[in-house]
């Protein structure tokens, strides 16, 4: 299927019909309910002694089923090859390489969203960004614009869904003055501009991940909506269920996993290439990892790394105090999407080395901190000291390198 993409650039998002063939349905449907049915056997096992007997299944809003991630991903088996093959088809896959602009575009965190056993009502708007541990939303802004996006997210409801909502455009824009005052003011009532997806069960929606959006209703009606995304940079902790996937799903898999180690190459040569002060080997090792990007694409990789060398230095000196509490809590996990491959990711460094590339990001970080905690509603982090919103001023990635030289 062609789809219009100048349309999606432009409003950051695109209804697509039938990602799910209305054939395969029922047989996905029956798979995703048996994964439902693994994982609330888990959350029964997990909950704490004040819980209900289901554990989050009871309490959450928004119970969430995480297919690629531990524990559930440890007992998939053949029963789940239709919910995890509904990502593989051509309006799935397929529409997403095209949208990326990438010949084969990877399924990053599969995941299920499900109706909460009471009412929850609204969440709140938001942008599905922190940029406390990735980067200010400027950053993201500027490369959508240069090269388009590298991650398209999508809601693709197996039963009709209109929880969503959106704000068109709001992908290339910071918040206006008018969506700070409501937002400030009740987060969860509907703001101007706002649109309401209603989705057929089999459609989907995908849009581009700093869109303004909104969980508009949390109530117990029946919704099993996948949910995730497709990008060139993903990280997969378990894919020995792939055995169990259909030669063509192998492959994909297969492909999909060697470019994240490909990926994580580029990224560790960029650091060496920092630590040798060898700002061409810096250049060539970000063109590597995304061929095609301008320069605006290099500055938000290079912010990325700067909170990947935060990571690495948080591994190799847990003691350290100049990690703010939020930070250092965000970046024990992993979000390859943002160059963050992990805590297995610092053991490739020594602590003299991890210890040197702080040296050549610590400039950058400063330029990122504001002086004074502030705080911006619609975000995914709380009142901080790095900006939400601005990159910092006249900064290119000649600049980043030029500041090597004056560093130790
Ligand atoms: O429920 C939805 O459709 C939106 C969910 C969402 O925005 C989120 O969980 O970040
Ligand atoms: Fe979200």
């Amino acid at each position: 299927m062609k789809v219009d993409r100048g349309r999606f650039l432009e409003e950051g998002y695109l209804v697509v019909r039938n990602v799910v063939p209305p054939d395969q349905l029922e047989a996905v449907r029956a798979s995703y309910e048996g994964l439902v049915d693994k994982q609330r056997a888990l959350w029964a096992a997990q909950r704490k002694p004040d819980d209900p007997p289901g554990g989050a299944w009871e309490t959450s809003p928004q119970p969430r089923l995480g297919l690629s991630r531990p524990p559930l991903v440890h007992q998939l088996d053949a029963q789940a090859v239709p919910a995890v093959e509904a990502w593989l088809g051509e309006n799935a896959h397929g529409v997403s390489s095209q949208l990326l602009n990438t010949p084969d575009a990877a399924a990053t965190d599969m995941m299920l969203m499900c109706n909460p056993v009471r009412d929850h009502g609204p969440a709140a708007w938001h942008r599905d960004l922190h940029p406390i541990d990735t980067a200010p939303l400027q950053g993201y802004i500027d490369d959508i614009a240069e090269n388009g996006p590298r991650y398209v997210q999508w809601n693709i409801p197996l039963y009709d869904d209109k929880v969503l909502w959106v704000i068109p455009g709001s992908h290339l824009r910071r918040n206006t003055a008018e969506e700070n005052r409501c937002l400030l003011a009740d987060p969860r009532a509907p703001l101007p501009g706002g649109v309401q997806t209603q989705l057929r069960a089999g459609d989907g929606v995908v849009y581009i991940l700093p869109i303004l959006h909104w969980g508009s209703n949390y109530t117990p009606v029946m919704r099993r909506t996948i949910h995730g995304g497709f990008s060139d940079f993903v990280l997969y902790p378990d894919l020995e269920y792939t055995r169990y996937l259909s030669p063509a799903g192998q492959a994909a898999f297969a492909r999909w996993e060697a470019r994240s180690q490909e990926k994580q190459r580029h990224t560790e040569t960029a650091l060496r290439a920092a630590i040798a002060k060898d700002g061409p080997a810096y250049v060539a090792a970000l063109d590597q990892l995304h061929p095609g990007r301008g320069e605006k694409g290099r500055l938000l990789s290079t912010v990325f790394l700067s909170k990947l060398v935060h990571a690495i230095r948080l591994k190799k000196h847990p003691e350290v105090q100049d990690i703010p509490a939020d930070l250092r809590n965000r970046l024990g996990g992993s979000h390859p999407l943002t160059l963050n491959w992990g805590p297995e990711f610092a053991n490739r460094f020594t602590t003299a080395e991890a210890d040197a590339f702080w040296t050549r990001f610590a400039k950058l970080d400063a330029l990122l901190k504001t002086e004074k905690e502030q705080f911006i509603p619609g975000y995914q982090s709380g009142p901080m000291i790095y900006h939400f919103d601005e990159m910092p001023a006249n900064y290119q990635v000649a600049d980043f390198i030029a500041g090597w030289e004056a560093a130790t």
